[in-house]
């Protein structure tokens, strides 16, 4: 017993030593994050998140522990930390991390959220779980960048201090994947999820069908996959998600708080389908499997009833795993189809899409028809003749101009992967523009949100997606998120610049762009 005091009152002056400990002076003003938080307030100080710093949720409230499992993961490996989620009846006022539910924040909407940092204690509150997750993105971001390492790392874990608060102006923002020109396997999209979650975005849409390739099992058209699944551009072995996979990728992104729009596109962008099924083509004969690059030379036959019979088995079956409200139905250069032939096909294939409680989104080829009002029309090419024909009709605009957010162009003339149909797409070119600004007769209240599309004809691995998303994705993500009055160019491409050592802790295969000052971010101004 004696032997235990003198180490007692050791133990008890480092505890009274370490809890005394001058907080460092940082800037939150100065941290550089992306998407720009929507109001900052700096207070000087900062916040050190060490071993014993333990994360805090309200007694019984499964959906913030969800949340608090989140962080724990993100910071782990590079802390080396295991911080333990504590139920309390009242978070709030104690030391350490809280996170919180509370009405009281709903003005902020589902996705919006608060954050407040002091030497004591950070707290997170949120109106739902959405807000705490986009929120935990911004106390990821507002770590050093090493945090993005999965190897452990020296602290000290500063975090500067102050107030967020923070909601995004557009409800949709997103991505679109083409798993089809060349696959990518379950985990290939996983890590792109990861990627879209990490800057706040909510959506990923998926191109699963087109005429290389059919990339999802549907029981009851067995050979879509068995022959169209094998097929993609180049001659490689293509591949597709059984329903289970499929599921789990569901999963996965919305345990982020992702959508998953699915695209089945129709009735051109076909010829997987018409190579698989002889009875889908006009004549009743097979197409040859297709594995090259052209577009606009396939069509279902839109005449036949089959071709309705075959829709609506593929939309039921695609329905049942889909937890979000649209199914899209592509559209897009249907140059074989006979334009009567596919107003009145897009006009059948909605009626199917809303009787399996879907609504439809399309390229915005599909204004042509005569569109349901909650119809969302995805404006595409470099014309708006068709988006402001959906716009006469009242329905709403997803923004995805290809001259501005189509990540598969290149970004310049010697750029190794990308197209440039749309011309070359700079990274300030790809982040200076607003989307109510974008296409006159197309204001805000017309718009949902954006998308910024990855065409797969000229990419084929997790290093090729990553060349062609980064680092254009962080450009979108803010266009969606952050106000327009706070974009500039000037400002933005600095704080960009210093996403550079967070990348390599990732080691994200990043276009380096001239035109952004590249720059190893330092542990946030301490002014010592
Ligand atoms: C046009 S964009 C297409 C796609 C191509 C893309 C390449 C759209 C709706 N259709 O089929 O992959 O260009 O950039």
């Amino acid at each position: 017993m004696t032997k235990l005091k003198p180490l007692l009152f050791v133990l008890f002056i480092a505890l009274v030593f370490t809890s005394c400990k001058e907080p460092v002076p940082m800037d939150l003003a100065k941290e550089n994050l992306i998407p720009k938080p929507v109001k900052l307030e700096a207070t000087g100080s900062s916040f050190e998140w060490n071993k014993h710093t333990q994360i805090h949720i309200q007694t019984g409230n499964e959906e913030a522990k969800k949340i608090a499992n989140h962080l724990v993961e993100l910071i782990a490996p590079a802390t080396g930390f295991q911080p333990k989620i504590k139920e309390l009846k009242t978070p709030l006022g104690s030391r350490g991390i809280s996170l919180m539910l509370d009405d009281k924040f709903e003005k902020l909407g589902k996705e919006g959220y608060n954050l407040t940092i002091d030497p004591r204690k950070i707290s997170l509150q949120a109106y739902k779980a959405e807000g705490l997750y986009r929120g935990i993105q911004t106390i990821r971001q507002l770590l050093p960048a090493k945090i993005e390492s999965k190897k452990k790392q020296e602290g000290p874990w500063l975090i500067a201090s102050g107030n967020i608060e923070d909601y995004p102006q557009y409800g949709y923002r997103g991505a679109m994947l083409d798993v089809v020109r060349h696959f990518f396997d379950v985990d290939e999209v996983k890590q792109y999820i990861d990627y879209l979650a990490a800057y706040k975005m909510n959506v990923l849409h998926l191109h699963l069908t087109d005429d290389q390739g059919w990339r999802l099992e549907i029981k009851s058209w067995p050979k879509l996959t068995e022959i169209g699944g094998k097929t993609e551009v180049g001659g490689g072995e293509g591949g597709f998600y059984t329903q289970e996979q499929y599921k789990e990728i569901v999963q996965y992104a919305a345990d982020r708080f992702i959508t998953i729009v699915p695209e089945i596109d129709m009735p051109g962008h076909t010829n997987a389908a018409l190579a698989s099924y002889a009875e889908l083509n006009a004549d009743g004969k097979a197409r040859k499997a297709y594995t090259g690059t052209r577009v606009g030379f396939s069509t279902l036959a839109t005449n036949k009833e089959i071709t309705y019979k075959f829709i609506d088995d593929v939309i039921r079956e695609l329905a049942a795993l889909t937890p979000g409200e649209y199914i899209h139905i592509g559209g897009d250069e249907s140059h074989a189809t006979k334009k009567k032939d596919y107003i009145k096909f897009i006009e059948r294939v909605q009626k199917i899409v809303l009787a399996h409680n879907k609504k439809v989104m399309g390229w915005a080829d599909i204004a042509a028809a005569e569109l349901d009002k909650s119809a969302v029309a995805q404006f595409w090419q470099t014309k708006p003749k068709n988006a402001l024909k959906a716009v006469e009709q009242d329905v709403k605009i997803l923004m995805s101009p290809a001259t501005r957010a189509y990540m598969d162009m290149q970004y310049d003339s010697i750029s190794p992967l990308g197209l440039h149909w749309a011309g070359y797409l700079e990274v300030d070119k790809a982040y200076n523009w607003t989307l109510e600004g974008n296409v006159e007769g197309i204001d805000k209240e017309d718009i949902i949100g954006i998308e910024a599309p990855l065409w797969a004809e000229t990419i084929e691995t997790m290093d090729d997606i990553e060349y062609l998303t980064f680092p254009r994705l962080l450009g979108y993500a803010e266009l969606g998120w952050s106000p327009d009055q706070n974009n500039s160019w000037d400002e933005y491409k600095v704080r960009l610049g210093k996403q550079k050592t967070r990348f390599e802790f990732q080691e994200i295969n990043y276009y380096q762009s001239k035109l952004v000052p590249w720059a190893e971010e330092k542990q946030a101004e301490m002014k010592e």
